[in-house]
């Protein structure tokens, strides 16, 4: 299974593309990136951190490709620096994708109930747009309010649903607990464990592992089991292991949950 993961290069603090490179390869997949920018580290808790866009090389890459004739089982992407960068990403999943294969979107955009540096409804909106071409997008809880207005997460499921055939909301407090929403032809619910704290890089490695499990032709339900599981272990390791959150989640040592399941 050929993988393409979208996604910027944050040198330090464990996210996007340094997650999403280990983690897809656990599940078996050969994995190409396209970067979209080169930061010292993410944005999230850093300061005088370093951005370089990379949208020319990105049209140079891609062209490159189209000579070698590449297409992918499934293409994943995560953070994106602008709205032509996600223009590009639509552009490129048309280029890229294997017929039949799956398009699975992490809509960058936020945590806590607030943007991240450099985001703003325009680039939500731009975002929303994207999710209408995916097989799953998988916002958290401030992305879905952020994409559809609605704080409800069940709201803001059957919002989603109306432009993507399978949304996951990947965790929300609700009056039964926290819970993960998704969308399978109705609205279904799974009950999470919650960690007290704040995860950085929780959610790159939930949707490089969810990209592994729906590419290597897993069902949604056991994708959605499978990856819970996953980050759960690498929630509890981080909590133990990592005195400062924003260096990111110790989930190394969980892969083997990973690759256990797809040995063969
Ligand atoms: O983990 C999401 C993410 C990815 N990439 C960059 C980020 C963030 C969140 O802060 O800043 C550059």
């Amino acid at each position: 299974m050929r993988a393409l993961a979208i996604n910027d290069i944050s040198c330090v603090g464990k996210c996007s593309l340094t997650v999403a490179l280990p983690v897809l390869s656990a599940c078996g997949a050969t994995v190409d990136i396209l970067p979209t920018a080169l930061l010292s580290t993410h944005t999230g808790g850093f300061t005088g951190y370093t951005f370089l866009p990379l949208d020319d090389e990105m049209r140079k890459i891609c062209d490159h490709w189209e000579t070698l004739g590449l297409k992918y089982d499934v293409i994943c992407s995560g953070y994106l620096g602008s709205r032509a960068q996600v223009e590009f990403v639509r552009e490129t999943k048309r280029r890229f994708l294997k017929e039949g294969g799956l398009f699975v979107v992490d809509p960058v955009l936020g945590d806590n109930f607030a943007f991240y540096k450099g985001f703003d409804e325009s680039f939500a909106a731009e975002m929303l747009s994207l999710c209408a071409e995916a097989d799953y997008i998988l916002p958290n809880d401030t992305e879905s309010f952020l994409l559809t207005g609605k704080r409800d997460p069940s709201e803001a499921l059957a919002e989603l649903a109306k432009v993507c055939p399978h949304p996951i909301i990947t965790g929300a407090d609700t009056d039964r607990g926290y819970e993960l929403f998704y969308y399978d032809g109705g609205e279904r619910r799974l009950p999470l464990c919650k960690v007290e704290g704040s995860f950085h890089g929780a959610g790159d490695v939930f949707a490089a592992c969810f990209a592994g499990c729906v590419g290597r032709g897993m069902d949604l339900k056991s994708a959605l089991a499978l990856t819970v599981e996953f980050c759960y272990r690498s929630i509890l390791r981080t909590a133990r292991e990592v005195p400062d959150k924003k260096y990111g989640m110790n989930y190394e040592k969980e892969l083997s949950i990973v690759t256990e399941a797809f040995k063969e």
